[in-house]
C-alpha cells in the first residue's frame, strides 16, 4: 500500500548470479526450493538483504547450508546477519504456495488442470523469495517434478539438460536457460498438452525447433500460429538484423489468462485467444490478433529480454518500442501500399478509441510514469500504444534506415542490460548525429513526461496575387493530473498541399526547411514543428490547395483545422495520403453528429431525421462504388465514428443523445445508399475457399456492412428478404467472419431471426471456449433498445456456461457492456452504474487485475451531464467505501474520484 516513485530509484543492495529451483508440482500444496548465489552489490554501503514475497508459505532458509536469523516486514523477508565481504554466498529458501488457490493467475496457477506461471511484473514473489525487480539478472537452472500420468509435458526456459523417471510415478525435467534474465520472465508449465513442431534453419544457418503447444484436441487450430511464428523469426532477421537466439522456442496457450500473452524467456505463455485459429471458429480479426501478438511476443526476445527495463517505470522501453515492431511487422506482411494504409487506419482507431480517453482523463499519465500504487494499472493504452506512437516519431524524424541504424547501435550498447528509455533515445540520437532528433533531443524526451493529447491547430491562407499559401500552425495540450502547465512538444507534421484535381503541389518554403527525411512518399514533406507556433509560407502555389495534414498520422496529436466541408470533400475524394482520405470522411461524420446534437428535437433521445448531408452521402456512395479502391479501405471509409469517439469530442457527454444521433445517421446512410449496399453485397460477398489474407479479409469486411446495412434498412421498410438472406448466409457460413456478420446483421437490425440463430450458435459453438465468448459479446454488443441490453446482460451472468473466474468469459461479458455499449451502459437510472459497481467488488475478491480493467469504465464520469454523473457518482463512491479493495482497484477508484 505504498507509492512507488520513479525518482526513487535505487540499485539493489545484492545481485544474484545464479538461480537453482526444484519444484514438486502439486496443486493444493506445491513445494520451491529455491537454491541462489548472491553476492552484496560493491557499490553500496552494507545493507540488510530484502526479498520480496507474496502469500508464500515459508518453510526453511539457509545460508551456505547453516540456519540463520531472519525476520518479516510485512510480506519481505529480512536477512540482516549475512557474510561480510563482496564473496558470493548461497542462500536456500524452502517455500510452499497454493495454485488451486490462486486466482488472481499471478504467479503459479492451474488452468484446465495443468500448472502455468505469470511472474510479469511482481508475480515470481508468489513463487519464491527473490529481489523481484528486473534489473537483478539471473542465470536459472529449474528442476521440475510431478506426476507423470497428470502431468506429461513438463517446461521451462532455456534448453532440455536432463529427464527421467522417479518414485511412485513421478518423473523429472531439468531446464537451464543460457540467458541470464530477469525474475519477470520465468516460466514454467506442466500439463498434458501437445505441440505442433517445425524445424527451421535461419538466415545464419543455425537450426532452431519451434513448438506450439496446446491441449490435445487443439492442434488443429495452431497452424496459422505455427505460421505467423515462423515470419516473425524471418522478419526481426531481414528488417532488424534479429537472429533468434535459441535452439528452442516455444509457445504454450491456456484459456485462464490475465493478459494476451507473455514473453518469457523462449517460453511463452499465450492466452489462447491469440494462439488457435481456425476458419470455423475465429474471425479475420482474430486471425489478423494471432499474427500481431506472436510477432510481438517474439519480437519481445531482443526488445524486453536481451535488452530488458532497469525499473517498471521504463515500461514503455520494451513495451513502445515491441508495439511499434509488431504493427511494422503486420505492415511488412501486408505487402501492398493499401493494405499497408489500412493497418494504420486500425491502429489509429485503436488509440483513439483507448488512449485518447485515457489521456484526457482522471488516470492520464505519461508513457513513462513518475509513480504508481499497482504497477499492473499501467499496462496502458499509454505505455503501449502512445508508446509505439513516440518510437515511431523517431522513425519519422531519423527515417527507416536512420531507425535501423538507432536499433544497431542501441544493441552494440546495452545487450544483456537493463536500461532506461533514455538509453534508448540517446542510442537513436547519437546514431543519427545530423538529424532534427538529435538537434532536439532534450524536447523530443517530453513526450516520456507529459501526459495528455498536445492539439495541433492550423490555419491556412491563399494570396492568389503573390501566389503564395500561407500556412500557421501552433501546439497546446490540455492540463492532466499533476501537470497543469505543458512545454512545446516536438510534432512531426508530414503535409502536402491538395490541387483541385487531387494533385500534390509543389511543397516550397519561403524560409525555413522541411525535416531530411528519406522515404516520405512523393507531394509529402516533413515539417518539425518544435515551437509553439510557426509560420509556412509556400511559393508558387498556383491555386488554392487544402492541405492535408499529419499525413499518415505522423504525431499523436488531436489536429484542429478549420476545413470547410467542401474541403474535407476534396481530401476525401482525392487527397493522395490513404489515411487523410479515411479521415476526411471521419471528420465529416464527426462533424454532422455534433451539429445534429444541437439542433433542437422533441425529446432528449430523439434525433433530426436526415443528418447527413446529400454531398456526403454521394461522396460515400463514390467511394463504395470506387472501381479501384480496396474493399478494406472502403469497408473504414463508410463505418461511422462510434458513439464513444463521437463522445470523446464532446464537453459534455450525453450517451443517449449521442447514441439516438448516431443511430439517425446509421438510418440515413442504410436507407439512402440502400441500392449501393446491395451492390456492394453482391459484388464482394464470395471469397471462395477461407484465407485470412487482406483482400479477402476485406471484401468480407465490406459484405459484412453491408449486410448488416441492408437488414436494417429491410427493418425500416418492413422487408422479409434481407433478414431472411442474412439467417441463410448465417447457417451456411463457410468461416466464423461470415456467420458472426451475419448473426450481427440481425442482432443490429433488431429483427427476430436474431433470437433463433443465437440458439443455433449456441448449439454449434458450446464446446469452443473462444467461440462461446464471441456469443456472449455479441449479444451484449447489439444496439440498445429502450434499456433491453442491461436485463441481457442480467440474464448471461447467471447461464451456466458464464464464469467470472475465467478472465475471458468475464471480459466478454463484462467489459464488453460496460466499456464498449455507451447506450446500454449509461442508463438514465443509473442501474448501468449499480451492475458495474456489484461486479468489481465482486472480481476484485477473485482477480485484482482483471477488476481494475473493468473499474476503468467509469473514467469519463466527470463529463457526463446529468442525470448519468450524480448516478455514476454514487456507484463510484460506493466502491471507494469499502475497506478491503485491493490495491489494484483502490488505485483507480482513487483517480476516478480526485
Ligand atoms: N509483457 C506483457 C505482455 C506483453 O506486452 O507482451
Ligand atoms: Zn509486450
Amino acid at each position: 500500500t505504498t507509492v512507488t516513485r520513479r525518482l526513487d530509484y535505487a540499485p539493489p543492495a545484492f545481485w544474484i548470479d545464479t538461480v537453482d529451483l526444484t519444484f514438486d508440482l502439486d496443486p493444493t500444496k506445491t513445494r520451491v526450493l529455491n537454491k541462489m548465489t548472491l553476492r552484496r552489490n560493491p557499490d553500496l554501503a552494507p545493507q540488510a538483504l530484502r526479498l520480496d514475497g507474496d502469500e508464500l508459505n515459508l518453510a526453511r532458509v539457509l545460508v551456505n547450508g547453516q540456519g540463520t536469523s531472519f525476520r518479516m516486514e510485512g510480506e519481505q523477508l529480512v536477512l540482516e546477519s549475512l557474510p561480510e565481504g563482496h564473496e558470493p554466498f548461497e542462500l536456500e529458501i524452502f517455500t510452499t504456495c497454493n495454485p488451486e488457490k490462486n486466482t488472481k493467475l499471478m504467479g503459479l496457477f492451474l488452468s484446465g488442470g495443468a500448472f502455468f506461471t505469470q511472474c510479469e511484473a511482481e508475480g515470481f514473489r508468489r513463487i519464491t523469495y527473490f529481489i523481484d525487480r528486473p534489473d537483478v539478472m539471473a542465470s536459472y537452472t529449474v528442476t521440475l517434478r510431478a506426476d507423470k500420468a497428470k502431468y506429461p509435458v513438463l517446461l521451462s526456459n532455456g534448453n532440455l539438460v536432463d529427464e527421467g523417471e522417479l518414485d511412485g510415478g513421478r518423473h523429472f525435467a531439468k531446464w537451464q536457460d543460457p540467458h541470464k534474465k530477469p525474475s519477470y520472465l520465468f516460466a514454467l508449465v506442466a500439463g498434458q498438452l501437445v505441440a505442433r513442431e517445425q524445424r527451421i534453419v535461419s538466415r545464419s544457418g543455425k537450426e532452431h525447433l519451434l513448438q506450439v503447444y496446446v491441449r490435445p484436441g487443439d492442434l488443429d487450430q495452431t497452424e496459422h500460429a505455427m505460421n505467423s511464428l515462423i515470419h516473425s523469426v524471418l522478419w526481426d532477421e531481414a528488417r532488424f538484423g534479429l537472429p533468434l537466439d535459441l535452439e528452442r522456442f516455444m509457445i504454450v496457450a491456456t484459456s485462464d489468462f490475465n493478459a494476451g500473452a507473455m514473453e518469457n524467456k523462449g517460453l511463452n505463455i499465450f492466452n489462447t485467444k491469440y494462439v488457435l485459429a481456425k476458419a470455423s471458429t475465429a474471425t479475420d480479426a482474430d486471425f489478423d490478433a494471432v499474427e500481431s501478438v506472436i510477432g510481438h511476443e517474439y519480437f519481445h526476445n531482443w526488445t524486453g529480454n536481451r535488452v530488458t527495463c532497469r525499473d517498471w517505470f521504463q515500461l514503455s522501453l520494451k513495451e513502445g518500442l515491441t508495439v511499434f515492431r509488431d504493427q511494422e511487422f503486420s505492415m511488412d506482411l501486408a505487402s501492398t501500399p493499401s493494405a499497408r494504409a489500412v493497418k494504420r487506419i486500425e491502429n489509429v482507431i485503436g488509440l483513439r478509441s483507448a488512449q485518447f480517453p485515457e489521456d484526457g482523463g482522471p488516470m492520464a499519465h505519461p508513457v513513462r510514469p513518475d509513480e504508481y500504487l499497482e504497477i499492473g494499472n499501467f499496462y496502458t493504452s499509454t505505455v503501449y500504444e502512445k508508446g509505439s506512437e513516440v518510437v515511431r516519431m523517431y522513425q519519422t524524424l531519423v527515417g527507416r534506415d536512420g531507425f535501423r541504424e538507432g536499433m544497431d547501435l542501441y544493441f552494440q550498447r546495452h545487450d544483456g542490460q537493463a536500461v532506461t528509455c533514455d538509453d534508448f533515445a540517446q542510442a537513436m540520437a547519437d546514431a543519427n548525429p545530423a538529424s532534427d532528433l538529435a538537434r532536439l533531443l532534450p524536447q523530443f524526451k517530453r513526450w516520456y513526461s507529459q501526459s495528455g493529447t498536445p492539439v495541433v491547430k492550423a490555419e491556412g491562407t491563399y494570396d492568389p496575387a503573390a501566389r503564395t499559401y500561407t500556412l500557421k500552425l501552433s501546439q497546446s495540450c490540455p492540463p492532466t493530473p499533476g501537470q497543469p502547465v505543458k512545454e512545446p512538444f516536438v510534432i512531426p507534421v508530414r503535409l502536402g498541399l491538395v490541387a483541385e484535381d487531387g494533385r500534390d503541389l509543389p511543397l516550397r518554403l519561403e524560409q525555413g526547411s522541411f525535416a531530411q527525411v528519406q522515404g516520405d512518399p512523393d507531394g509529402s514533406r516533413t515539417y518539425v514543428l518544435s515551437d509553439q507556433q510557426a509560420t509556412l509560407t509556400f511559393l508558387d502555389v498556383d491555386s488554392e490547395p487544402v492541405p492535408s495534414l499529419m499525413r499518415g498520422f505522423s504525431a499523436p496529436v488531436k489536429l484542429d483545422c478549420n476545413y470547410t466541408f467542401e474541403q474535407l470533400m476534396r481530401l476525401l475524394a482525392k487527397d493522395s495520403d490513404p489515411f487523410n482520405r479515411w479521415e476526411a470522411a471521419q471528420l465529416l461524420g464527426l462533424r454532422t453528429a455534433i451539429d445534429a446534437m444541437s439542433t433542437p428535437t422533441a425529446g432528449e433521445t430523439a434525433a433530426p431525421a436526415r443528418p447527413l448531408s446529400e454531398a456526403y452521402i454521394a461522396a460515400l456512395r463514390g467511394v463504395l462504388r470506387h472501381p479501384e479502391l480496396d474493399a478494406a479501405f472502403k469497408a473504414l471509409v463508410l463505418s461511422l465514428p462510434d458513439d464513444d469517439y463521437i463522445a470523446e469530442q464532446m464537453s459534455e457527454v450525453d450517451p443517449q443523445r449521442i447514441h439516438a444521433v448516431r443511430e439517425a445517421m446509421k438510418a440515413q446512410l442504410v436507407t439512402d445508399l440502400r441500392d449501393d449496399w446491395e451492390w456492394a453485397y453482391d459484388h464482394y460477398k464470395d471469397t471462395g475457399a477461407y484465407q485470412p489474407d487482406p483482400v479477402s479479409t476485406g471484401r468480407r469486411s465490406l459484405a459484412g456492412l453491408a449486410l448488416s446495412a441492408l437488414c436494417q434498412s429491410a427493418q425500416a421498410t418492413n422487408e422479409a428478404i434481407w433478414p431472411g438472406k442474412a439467417y441463410q448466409r448465417f447457417k451456411d457460413a463457410g468461416n466464423m467472419t461470415d456467420r458472426q456478420n451475419a448473426l450481427n446483421a440481425l442482432l443490429e437490425s433488431g429483427h427476430e431471426l436474431a433470437a433463433r440463430a443465437l440458439e443455433r450458435y449456441y448449439e454449434l459453438f458450446h464446446t469452443e471456449a473462444l467461440a462461446l465468448d464471441k456469443w456472449f459479446a455479441l449479444q451484449v454488443l447489439a444496439p440498445d433498445r429502450g434499456g433491453n441490453i442491461l436485463p441481457i446482460v442480467q440474464k448471461l451472468i447467471k447461464h451456466p456456461d458464464f464464469s467470472l473466474r475465467t478472465p475471458n468469459r468475464a471480459r466478454s461479458v463484462l467489459s464488453t457492456y460496460c466499456h464498449r455499449n455507451l447506450a446500454g451502459f449509461h442508463r438514465r437510472d443509473g442501474a448501468g452504474y449499480n451492475f458495474w459497481a456489484d461486479r468489481v467488488i465482486e472480481l476484485d475478491k477473485l482477480n485484482p487485475q482483471v477488476a481494475s480493467r473493468l473499474a476503468r469504465a467509469m473514467d469519463q464520469w466527470a463529463r457526463l451531464a446529468e442525470p448519468y454523473r450524480q448516478a455514476a457518482r454514487t456507484a463510484i463512491e460506493r466502491v471507494a467505501a469499502k475497506t478491503d479493495l485491493s490495491n489494484d482497484v483502490r488505485e483507480v477508484i482513487t483517480r476516478t474520484l480526485a
